[in-house]
This record gives structure tokens, C-alpha cells and sequence, in this order.
């Protein structure tokens, strides 16, 4: 029988590959969209003919609701959230609202319309923070750096406390950066991409960027969300890092980035205060051994891969 999967978060960079994946083994996908008032669906345009879009909001419970009845889902992935660490400062009431609160209230619709159904819960690596051990597994304490870590902190204990309290099937993914063409445009290797590409193309000449310093185990968000995936597919729910198991500066991505259009990065970055974060999270490096052993899950895509996939997407753009 045809499975079907409410996907939260569906426009944006996660949503979109793991639609294409869960499409293609044959799913019927339903996607939650909040209002706009110019819906952009840039990352799903080409999907829009194969889903079906369901109106709702993570900070409106009975729109979860509907949402659950109308797609009655065999799996729900929560991928919704206000996912800029850098934002969050500014905007931490409603961060802890959605990022960290809306995960009760998409567990709870479960509970109440499907409680057969599987539940992944998209938290982060932000949990970890100012890191107590290195390299970091399921069993590493938090100590979150922003109102996103700290919501998302939230978020993954509610995620097990309703496993634990309604033996729901529900999983946390511990999921360290991630990125792709279809990143959001303030994220890092996003912007180095865009602005690589616009003064390869004389349309600027320096790039303002905050702590190139900070280091981060980044992989490719495509690889990723087949390990969301598979987390759902196992017989008892448990929680899982994601990650490459390697770490690397921001310096490093803007010396392959420039590099790989004949640029020297030192010629054209520019420090600038704005993008500096009031508290920063300096290492971050994944043990991901338990999604290698019990998911059989490895990433494909190297680092020097990454990095020039997506300088070559916005060289194209
Ligand atoms: P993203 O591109 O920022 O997508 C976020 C999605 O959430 C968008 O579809 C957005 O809709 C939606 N959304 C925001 N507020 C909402 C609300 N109130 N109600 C309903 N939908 C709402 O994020 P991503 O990179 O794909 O990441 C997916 C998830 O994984 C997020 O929860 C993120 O925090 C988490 N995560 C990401 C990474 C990473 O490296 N990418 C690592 C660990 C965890 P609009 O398009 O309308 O804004
Ligand atoms: O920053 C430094 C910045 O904004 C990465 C989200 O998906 O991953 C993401 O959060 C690093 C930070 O991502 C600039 O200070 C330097 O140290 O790309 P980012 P993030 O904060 O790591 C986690 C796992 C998530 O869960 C989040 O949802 O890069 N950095 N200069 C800069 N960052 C930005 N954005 N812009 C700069 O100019």
C-alpha cells in the first residue's frame, strides 16, 4: 500500500530533497506551508505538480490538527523551524515559539490524530554549543549557544519525553550543518557561493563575513535527509547524529570557493562586525558511527565536492 508523509518545513532546503527522495520510493507526500504573502516555493516549484499542499503553521495547533487528519500520514517529519542561528538573537520569542514549542504542538496533533504514525524531529548540532567533549554522539551533554540551541534543546527532549511518556515512534536526528544549491542565501556557505560567483562576475568586489575562524562539520543536505529516512524504517525508534566526522573553518570553504575560480579569497574578504554572533560555537565535529552501524547510512559527498557544487550552481544562476 501507498505510504503516505506530512513533511513540515517542505519549501525549505531539507524539505525539498527529502520530498524527492520519498516521491521516488513511491510515498504520496503532503507538505505544510505557512502563509505568505508572496508564497516562494523556489526549492519545490518543480515538485508542486506531485504533492499536495496543506496550509498550516507551527505556532497554530489546530491548523497541526488538520493537518495530521487530512494527510493521515504513516510518517510526519518535522522539518519546520526559524533555522538562523544568527537570527534567533533578534528574534528569540518567537524562535523558542516555533523552533523549540512547535515541536510539542506537532507531537501532540500526532498523538491525538495518528499515534501509529512515525515523527522525526530535525534537531541540530547547535545543541551541543560551547562543546563538553570532542568529537560529539548521542550521548554528548548540550550546552546550546543561542535561543536556537536552546530551542531546539527543547524540541529534542520533547521529541523523547513523548516517546517515553506514550510510547510514540519518535525520533531526534541530531543533524550537523548541512548545504546545497537550495541553502538559504544568509547562511555561510551559501553566501561565500553567491558572493564568489558576483565578483567572478564584476558584479562586486569584496565580501563582508563575520568569525572565519569557527569551524564546522559540514556535509551535503541530499545525503542527509535519506538518513531521516532510514531513521524511520528501523523497528524501535532511537535518536542519531548525522555528520561527516570531519571539521573544517570557514577560512578553509572561502580558499576553496575562491579557489575555485582562479581567486585569491584574501583579496577580496573583508571583516565586518554585523556578522559576528554575541556568543560563538567554535568546534563542532560529529562521531557518526551509530548512523555508519545500526543505518548503514555514510555521506557521499566530500568536502572539496561541496564546496564546488555550489560555486558552480550560482556560477550558472
Ligand atoms: P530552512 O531551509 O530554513 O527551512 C525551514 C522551513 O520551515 C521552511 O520551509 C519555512 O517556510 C518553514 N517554517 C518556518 N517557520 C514556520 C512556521 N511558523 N510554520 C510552518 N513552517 C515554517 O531549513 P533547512 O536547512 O531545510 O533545515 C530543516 C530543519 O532542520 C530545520 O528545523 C533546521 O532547524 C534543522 N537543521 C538544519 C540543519 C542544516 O544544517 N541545514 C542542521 C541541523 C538541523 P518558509 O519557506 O515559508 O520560510
Ligand atoms: O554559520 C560563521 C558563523 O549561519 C556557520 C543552521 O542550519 O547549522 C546552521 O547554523 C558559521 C558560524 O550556520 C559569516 O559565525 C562567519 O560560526 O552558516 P551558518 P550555523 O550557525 O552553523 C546548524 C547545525 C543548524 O541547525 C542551523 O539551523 O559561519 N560565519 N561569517 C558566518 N555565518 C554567516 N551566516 N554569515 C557570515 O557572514
Amino acid at each position: 500500500m501507498t505510504k503516505s508523509a506530512l513533511i513540515t518545513g517542505i519549501t525549505g532546503q531539507d524539505g525539498s530533497y527529502l520530498t524527492e527522495v520519498l516521491l521516488e520510493k513511491g510515498y504520496t507526500v503532503h507538505g505544510l506551508v505557512q502563509r505568505s504573502a508572496n508564497y516562494q516555493y523556489e526549492n519545490i516549484e518543480h515538485l508542486l505538480p506531485d504533492i499536495h499542499v496543506i496550509t498550516g503553521d507551527l505556532a497554530d495547533f489546530s491548523s497541526l490538527v488538520r493537518a495530521v487528519k487530512q494527510s493521515a500520514p504513516d510518517e510526519i517529519y518535522n522539518l519546520a523551524a526559524q533555522s538562523f542561528v544568527k537570527a534567533s538573537w533578534d528574534i528569540p520569542e518567537l524562535t523558542g515559539d516555533i523552533t523549540g514549542v512547535g515541536v510539542c504542538r506537532m507531537l501532540e496533533a500526532m498523538h491525538l490524530e495518528a499515534p501509529e504514525a512515525r515523527f522525526y524531529q530535525a534537531s541540530s548540532s547547535e545543541m551541543f554549543g560551547k562543546v563538553l567533549e570532542t568529537p560529539q554522539n548521542e550521548n554528548t551533554p548540550f550546552y546550546p549557544r543561542s535561543p536556537y540551541g536552546v530551542s531546539k534543546a527543547y524540541g529534542h527532549y520533547a521529541t523523547v519525553n513523548y516517546r517515553e511518556s506514550f510510547n510514540l515512534y519518535a525520533c531526534s536526528g541530531i543533524l550537523f550543518n548541512h548545504e546545497s544549491p537550495r541553502r538559504g542565501r544568509e547562511f555561510v556557505t551559501r553566501k561565500i557561493a553567491i558572493g564568489v560567483s558576483r565578483i567572478k562576475k564584476g558584479l562586486d568586489t569584496q565580501l563582508k563575513m563575520g568569525n572565519i575562524d569557527a569551524k564546522r562539520d559540514w556535509g551535503f543536505a541530499g545525503d542527509y535527509v535519506v538518513a531521516m529516512w532510514k531513521m524511520l524504517q528501523q523497528e524501535t525508534p532511537e535518536d542519531f547524529v548525522v555528520g561527516t566526522g570531519e571539521t573544517h573553518s570557514v577560512k578553509e570553504f572561502l580558499e576553496l570557493a575562491f579557489g575555485h575560480v582562479g581567486l585569491n579569497w584574501q583579496d577580496y574578504v573583508v571583516e565586518d562586525s554585523e556578522f559576528m554572533r554575541p556568543t560563538e560555537v567554535d568546534l563542532l565535529l560529529s562521531d557518526p558511527s551509530k548512523a555508519k552501524e545500526k543505518l548503514d547510512w555514510t555521506p557521499k559527498v566530500s568536502f572539496p565536492d561541496l564546496v564546488a557544487m555550489m560555486v558552480d550552481s550560482e556560477m550558472k544562476a
